[in-house]
């Protein structure tokens, strides 16, 4: 008898720390908008909502844990949508800044990010004329410079904080060498199988947007982990909603969200979150997928309860 397909997980990324306000007006920043979107993105289907936080005054990146404080119950109690509540909102703060918001709410499940990497997007400059706030130009302009600091021992100050609190991690991995530096961490007890791996497509620094790194990435982490892992497809830019696809057909889940592309289509801006979500759903539907409810994806991905969370 064929084997049941597993149903498709969608996570929404709804904001991040890439993106700025002035590429686009539905970039959500404010707290309000922020739990409007996300809340938006779970109806149309997203069963993880993957959040940063934003300075609510001018849509600066923020990883203040007041800030989180002032959206989460909000989409608590709108949705049972899986918070998944990232640990790599700054190229600038230490590890431990950067986990306080996963620690003291203590969601479903956080971001951790697998090595150290360039990490820029400084080609977006050149896009945008004047820009909304002040700081976004320079933001941007300055990616340039950044290092994505993800040390061994960072990873290792993560698992520990998080872990312990029965935490899953989206382990976002860039490159191959950093399916190689989990199962490091695997064999040396930091994370018990099965894990839930990101693979992120197209970010300057880690590997390019193409079919034939997904399917490396695959094959590698069929190699290193068995079958003991779970995975989905975040492709930047204008990979997205075709790795998206892709991703689908080969048995993954996938990300999308405007943190990963501001866009619905080739020039055309997404009106929201949501939007996106709406057309992945229909094109994985079409494609024969089923999507995953939150409490479907929470039993394949074996997460602790939206009941064991501090928000
Ligand atoms: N914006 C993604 C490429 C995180 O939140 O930990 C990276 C990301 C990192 O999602
Ligand atoms: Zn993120």
């Amino acid at each position: 008898m064929a084997r049941a397909r597993r149903k498709t997980i969608i996570t929404c990324a709804i904001t991040g720390a890439i993106h700025t306000p002035t590429m686009s007006d539905a970039l959500p920043f404010t707290p309000q908008d922020i739990a409007h979107q996300a809340i938006e993105a779970a109806e149309a289907g997203a069963a993880i909502l993957h959040l940063h936080a934003r300075r609510p005054d001018d849509g600066g990146v923020s990883i203040d844990p007041d800030v989180f404080a002032s959206f989460l119950p909000v989409i608590r109690q709108a949705t049972d949508a899986i918070v998944n509540i990232s640990t790599g909102g700054s190229l600038k703060n230490t590890i431990d800044e950067r986990i306080a918001p996963a620690r003291r709410f203590s969601p479903e499940m956080c971001s951790l990010n697998m090595g150290s990497m360039n990490f820029s997007f400084h080609p977006l400059a050149s896009r945008y004329g004047s820009c909304k706030f002040d700081w976004e130009k320079d933001y941007v302009i300055n990616s340039d410079t950044y290092i994505f600091r993800n040390t061994f021992r960072d990873i290792a100050t993560v698992a520990r904080a998080l872990g312990e609190e029965g935490v899953k991690f989206e382990h976002e991995c860039y490159d191959i060498g950093h399916l190689y530096n989990l199962k490091f961490c695997i064999d040396s007890g930091l994370f018990r199988p099965p894990v839930f791996l990101q693979f992120v497509l197209g970010i300057l620094g880690g590997i390019g947007p193409d079919v034939d790194n997904l399917i490396f990435m695959k094959r590698t982490a069929d190699r290193l982990f068995g079958d003991a892992y779970q995975w989905s497809v975040l492709g930047a830019g204008a990979a997205q909603m075709p790795l998206a696809a892709t991703a689908a057909q080969l048995g993954g889940n996938v990300r999308v969200g405007l943190e990963d592309s501001l866009f619905l289509g080739r020039g055309v801006l997404a009106a929201s979150n949501a939007d996106q979500v709406r057309k992945v759903r229909r094109i994985l539907e079409d494609l024969g997928c089923e999507i995953a409810t939150p409490d479907e994806a929470r039993d394949v991905l074996d997460l602790k309860g939206g009941d064991r969370v501090r928000f």
